[in-house]
């Protein structure tokens, strides 16, 4: 029998053991075939004399052998792959003495696959072999008896997937062998813990060289960074570790797993490998604190990194020092104290008295009126000037330190520093604006806006003019309490500069900039046809105009004080400039629109009120520009505004300002409760007396007057396009298709109108429009007259339709052939004698506006002998005859108009300024009122409205007292 030495092993960490017969307690009992004389179980002592089994064969002498040994059945749990390792000893058959070539040095290893557990039989051509396994060079030498043998150890591997276990068997060819041991075994990853993932025991595939995918999980307290994964290859290592886990914030890495931050430390970001100790001002009560909070009082704002120290809001700014210069005031401070452990300082400024809309342009921020420079809030440096605030006004600064903890944490008080003070009297802004007017061989008349800020009430403009050659070397002054001034005494065809600068008690403000202008070489002053016209009419006229009333001549000359050219605003490269140029921005915040009244070209038409800064609440009718609108659009509806803020008259539509910068776009007017004239006359049929009438046509012929001075033609002067107040007060409006006069008009205005009466200027109302207009688009004053008798025309008729139902083409050829609109009913004759003056086909010998004024100014004078007549049967006055004697004044002062509309106390205003007769008070517009004092917006407005009313009624009453052929129609 055998001794075997040393045979006690250890088993390494990646093999899991099947079976080892050397740990098999009693026999084996392994089948074996033949049963007798074949393979033979045999128990032997190993070194620890613990006794073993082992199988022993040796046939070495027959021929012919085949001897089975079939192990018990092997359940593979879950292996893919076993190995059988063979420890055994073989006889070299030479060392055998007398054997024959019977004798062998080989075994086969076979196996077989199989779920039963108990096979009794299994045949032996079912079994697949694995092996031949020889006995080779590697040994152990083993004491048998008196001899050395060799101990061989030979390990074979197979794929084992089919079932759930397997069966191995022996097969001797006739060797002489002991299988001293079996193990079989399979191998695994051992469990491990790789970058904080812990991955599973894990058998090793079925091949060779498969590599088996492992997902690893993460420890406790950690997270994945990457997906951790590692590969299981078939030897039983691990392969290849990929991605990861780090620990969950408030835990650090130890030993390959994660650990809580101590009381004290926290771990606030992923990327810092350990806890670290909490930043100053701050504290962790428990373990595996994730970020520390702060202490009382200690704050940490939304950015702030958790490695930072707590800190804390500033205190307040000091040392807080104003200085005011006239409205603007700089505010100077030094930084707080304490800084709370922060650099991120900013300052605000609180004015309490500063309201409206908030804007930041540039480097100024906007509060209303009031600008902050650099801004109001954020400021970073220790400075700010405020200015355009109110003169005299007393105002209280607060100056307010934060930094990025102060939101929700600021004490109040604690961190601002206030000062009041007041504002000083201001001067006056610059005057902008000047315009040239009248320009003569000696002489030129200029006419400016007030300043934008008066900031008091202005006493006096002063003008200043030198020759441009000389520059400033020599120049003279001029004063005026008006806002205009006629210069004398110029060198002609020479080029002066002229600035003007505006005084208030607080005294002289910037002088503008300055107007350069040249005189002329030209005796005569030409501005425009409706001047020279009237020049025309006073030569001819002669000395008849020393007969003229003292009412007249008054008119005359404010009329020579106020020549204004119209501005096209067309002629601006820039639109809004020129918008902006003529009418007011209003925010539209001060705007409440109540009702929609109509459909305008551009959009609908609203009524609403509107409530001004400073100023009472007033009814305006609101026109805004549709949704969807191109910039030529834009620019069109907006170009009406520009138009019409470059005129102040009560018989002109008053612009109150535009809304330009919000949408949508809007065009603010006044209200005029009863809409177009041609609307209201229909609603209204037969119920006005003549006078009454007469007194709408006055009104318009007054504003057309204005507006015919200013150079401008209107175009569209229709009934439809003249809107009616309560006081019944007639005005001019819709601005839209008119052009400024063109300085050389037979050059302009070319286009023939054809069939269908569009041109590239637009639509031409037929009807209204003079022959030459329509023929080749010369349009005058004088083709504003024309389409004044027709207005005139509708007014007697109670918007009658001119020419009732014939076609446009009707309608030229009839006026072509020299018919003319027949007498209204009941019209009176020297009223159909003026609209007929108004057809003249020779544009020359039709009216200007301003004899057409004078004519119905005589006709409402004298009532009775020229408004009874109706039907043409007596002469009527032409007119050139001289206007009529002062019954009108006689029976009617200027004060008692005044005392009638409860104005009484601007009698001596009005005195003084030459506004002595009831009609001179008609001129009067916003401007003349200003400029000699009367500058209360509500009494401006109460003047201009009721006048007009208050002398028609008056007229009335004396018509009433007329036979009763003057009865109302
Ligand atoms: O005839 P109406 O009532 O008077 O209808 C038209 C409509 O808007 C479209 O233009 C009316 N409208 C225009 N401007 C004013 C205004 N300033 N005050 C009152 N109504 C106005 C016009």
């Amino acid at each position: 029998m055998f001794t075997v030495i040393s045979t006690a092993r250890v088993y390494p960490p990646n093999e899991e053991t099947l079976l080892d017969t050397r740990t098999v307690p009693g026999e084996l009992k392994w089948a074996a075939s033949p049963t007798e004389g074949g393979w033979e179980e045999v128990s032997i002592m190993d070194e620890k004399n613990v006794p073993i089994r082992t199988y022993q064969v040796c046939n070495v002498m027959e021929p012919s052998q085949s001897n089975w040994l079939r192990t018990d059945w092997i359940p593979r749990s879950g292996a893919q792959r076993i190995y059988v390792e063979i420890k055994f000893t073989l006889r070299d058959c030479n060392s055998l003495p007398g054997v024959t070539g019977t004798c062998k040095e080989t075994f086969n290893l076979y196996y077989y696959e199989s779920n039963n557990d108990r096979e009794h039989y299994i045949r032996e051509s079912n079994f697949l072999k694995i092996d031949t396994v020889a006995a080779d060079e590697s040994f152990t030498q083993v004491d048998i008896g008196d001899r050395i043998m060799k101990l061989n150890t030979e390990v074979r591997d197979v794929k084992v997937t089919t079932r759930k276990g397997f069966y191995l068997a022996f097969q001797d060819v006739g060797a002489c062998i002991a299988l001293v041991s079996v193990r079989v075994f399979y191998k695994t990853c051992p469990l491990t813990v790789r970058n904080l993932a812990t991955f599973p025991d894990t058998n090793t595939g079925a091949d060779t060289s498969s590599l088996v995918e492992v997902r690893g999980s993460c420890v406790n307290q950690s997270e994945e960074r990457e997906e951790p994964k590692m590969y299981c290859g078939a030897d039983g290592e691990w392969l290849v570790p990929i991605g990861g886990c780090v620990c969950n914030l408030g835990y650090e890495e130890r030993s390959g797993v994660c650990q809580a931050c101590t009381v004290g430390f926290n771990r606030a970001v992923s990327t810092d490998r350990a806890c670290s100790k909490c930043p100053p001002h701050s504290h962790s009560e428990k373990e595996g604190a994730a970020v520390c909070d702060c202490n009382p009082g200690y704050y940490r704002s939304e950015s702030d990194p958790a490695s930072m120290p707590c800190t804390q809001p500033p205190s307040a700014p000091q040392q807080l020092i104003s200085e005011v210069n006239e409205t603007s005031v700089v505010l100077e401070w030094s930084a707080p104290l304490r800084l709370g452990g922060r650099s991120d300082i900013s300052y605000s400024v609180d004015c309490l008295l500063c309201h409206g809309p908030e804007s930041q342009t540039g480097n100024r921020t906007q509060i209303g009126n009031v600008l902050f420079s650099p801004q109001q809030s954020g400021l970073r440096a220790t400075r700010v000037c405020v200015s355009e605030l109110q003169a005299h006004t007393r105002y209280t600064f607060t100056i307010l330190a934060r930094n990025g903890v102060s939101q929700g944490h600021s004490a109040g008080a604690g961190q601002s520093v206030s000062v009041t003070l007041t504002t000083n009297q201001a001067a006056p802004s610059p005057v902008t604006s000047i315009q040239a007017g009248d320009v003569t061989r000696h002489g030129v008349s200029l006419a400016w806006q007030q300043p934008d800020r008066p900031n008091g009430v202005i006493l006096e403009y002063e003008v200043k003019y030198y020759e441009k050659d000389q520059k400033e070397s020599s120049y003279r002054i001029m004063k005026t309490a008006s806002r205009s001034a006629d210069i004398t005494g110029l060198s002609p065809l020479t080029v002066y500069l002229y600035q003007v600068r505006a005084r208030t008690a607080a005294g002289y403000g910037e002088f503008s900039g300055p107007l350069e202008f040249s005189t002329n070489s030209d005796p005569l002053p030409l501005i425009g046809d409706a001047a020279s016209s009237t020049l025309l009419l006073l030569s001819i006229s002669g000395g008849v105009i020393l007969l003229l009333t003292s009412t007249a001549v008054f008119i005359i000359s404010r009329r020579y004080k106020h020549i204004w050219i119209y501005v096209d605003p067309f002629t601006y490269e820039d639109p809004d400039q020129a918008v902006h140029e003529f009418a007011k921005e209003i925010d539209a915040t001060y705007i409440h629109i109540e009702k929609v009244i109509g459909i305008g070209e551009f959009g609908e038409v609203c009524s609403g009120r509107l409530r001004l800064q400073g100023k009472r609440e007033i009814y305006v009718a609101i026109k805004s520009l549709k949704a969807a609108y191109s910039n030529k659009q834009r620019q069109d509806f907006l170009s009406e505004a520009s138009i019409m803020g470059q005129f102040d008259h009560p018989n002109i539509i008053r612009l109150e300002g535009v809304v330009t910068r919000c949408k949508p776009v809007m065009i603010i007017t006044e209200y005029m409760e009863n809409g177009s004239l041609d609307a209201f006359l229909r609603k209204h049929d037969g119920h006005f007396t003549v006078i009454q009438l007469v007194g709408m046509l006055r009104g318009i012929a007054s504003g057309m007057k204005y507006l015919s001075d200013m150079s401008y033609v209107h175009r569209d002067l229709a009934a439809r396009n003249i809107l009616v107040n309560s006081n019944l007060v007639c005005k001019v409006s819709d601005f839209g298709l008119s052009r400024v006069l063109q300085e050389d008009p037979e050059n302009a205005y070319t286009t023939r109108v054809t069939g269908t009466y569009h041109s590239p200027g637009g639509k031409i109302p037929i009807r209204w429009t003079s022959p030459e207009a329509i023929a080749y688009r010369k349009f005058t004053p004088s083709s504003d007259t024309w389409s004044y008798g027709v207005v005139m025309w509708e007014v007697m008729s109670y918007g009658e339709r001119p020419y009732w139902d014939m076609s446009n083409q009707d309608v030229i050829k009839a006026i072509d052939e020299g018919y003319r609109l027949p007498p209204p009913m009941d019209c009176p004759v020297c009223l159909h004698q003026l609209m007929l003056d108004c057809w003249q086909t020779e544009r020359t010998h039709r009216p200007s506006f301003t004899q057409i004024l004078n004519m119905l100014d005589k006709l409402i004078r004298n009532p009775t002998t020229t408004l009874r007549r109706t039907g043409g049967d007596r002469p009527v006055p032409s007119l050139l005859e001289p206007v009529g004697g002062p019954e009108f004044v006689s029976v009617w002062s200027a004060e008692d108009c005044l005392q009638a509309i409860g104005m009484g106390m601007y009698r001596d205003t009005l005195t003084t300024a030459g506004y002595t007769s009831p009609d001179s008070l008609l001129t009067l517009t916003h401007q003349d009122m200003t400029s000699i004092g009367i500058i209360t917006p509500s009494h401006q407005d109460q003047i201009l409205a009721s006048v007009q009313q208050v002398l028609l009624s008056h007229m009335q009453q004396i018509q009433e007292q007329m036979p009763d052929s003057m009865v109302p129609v």
